[in-house]
């Protein structure tokens, strides 16, 4: 990965070499710690991170329910943000805000120090730059999503990766670009660290929260975008066979963007490339991160 000078962590930057932690920091362990994924982009008015505070605020929401206090509130987070951004030079890239118990007791009930780290550094397209023009090509998951009845799946725990990370290697050990996870109902979940959307005779459909998903930013922004487009938006869930379906397929997320879905176990999707009302929403949502779009900059939040 590439380095950047800083890392903020528990109240000040320090070297990005001296970041460090115990080797018995409680969630290195059992997983219990929350993070988020944010993108900076630039723009003609400098640095801005898309939804800051919608993010910072999710963080606070995931720490509530493993029962972590943050030690710190959701403008100093976004503040801290900011400074990490602005002292990096980081023009664009991504952001990994990451809440931990760290070292102390071992045993389950303990309630260890809450550190807070603050990463960036440039990331570009997360899938490869060719996937946000070409498409990917996915592979249902034998993994299913995580049940929301044994872990809080809304929120954005670290441990919960374990089952992106087995999904996604089942997929690219198989040849496939990206994983799709259905949940234990048999329903359409979301990618590893994408929420996914279909087009369908105009429509747009995507899972209900109730499928047991992460409530995604992207999907969020997405789903205005194309209400302000006058397009009609669906939250329902979707049968594995109705992706076969789909005019048209696309991922949502920090990392992901908007990533359109050529091929999902070896069944071509649509024309089997960049649909058309992928390419318009996703070429709308980089006007919008980017500052083109003055009516979204209620979403932009300039470190300087
Ligand atoms: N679903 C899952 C399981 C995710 O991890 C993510 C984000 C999303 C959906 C999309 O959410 P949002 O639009 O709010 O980003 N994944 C992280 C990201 O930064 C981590 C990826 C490794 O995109």
């Amino acid at each position: 990965m590439q380095t950047v000078p800083y890392i903020w962590m528990d109240g000040r930057l320090v070297k990005w070499e001296d970041a460090k932690t115990h080797v018995l920091t409680f969630t290195l362990h059992y997983g219990a710690g929350v993070f988020e994924g944010i993108r900076a982009y630039k723009t003609h008015k400098g640095t801005a991170v898309f939804r800051l505070k919608d993010h910072m605020k999710r963080l606070s929401d995931s720490a509530k329910k493993i029962r972590m206090k943050l030690p710190y509130s959701i403008d100093e987070l976004v503040s801290a943000t900011k400074e990490t951004v602005a002292s990096n030079k980081l023009e664009a890239g991504y952001i990994r805000p990451i809440a931990f118990f760290g070292y102390g007791e071992m045993g389950l009930k303990a309630k260890n120090r809450t550190s807070v780290a603050i990463a960036c550094w440039p990331w570009g397209a997360y899938l490869g730059e060719a996937a946000l023009a070409k498409g990917v090509r996915c592979k249902v998951s034998s993994w299913r999503r995580i049940d929301s009845r044994t872990l809080p799946t809304s929120a954005k725990v670290c441990g919960f990766y374990v089952n992106s990370i087995l999904a996604s290697l089942d997929a690219t050990e198989s040849g496939y670009e990206e994983a799709i996870l259905l949940n234990t109902g048999g329903n359409v979940a979301e990618g590893p660290g994408e929420n996914i959307f279909v087009v369908k005779d105009g429509q747009l459909i995507t899972p209900p929260l109730s499928a047991g998903i992460l409530e995604g930013i992207t999907r969020d922004s997405i789903i205005r975008i194309a209400k302000d487009m006058k397009m009609t938006v669906v939250e329902r869930n979707i049968k594995q066979d109705q992706l076969f379906d789909a005019d048209e397929a696309f991922f949502t997320g920090t990392a992901a963007e908007v990533t359109p879905i050529r091929e999902i176990d070896g069944i071509q999707i649509g024309e089997g490339r960049r649909g058309p009302v992928t390419e318009k929403l996703q070429s709308k949502f980089y006007d919008i991160v980017k500052g083109k779009d003055r009516k979204y900059y209620k979403w932009l939040d300039f470190v300087k």
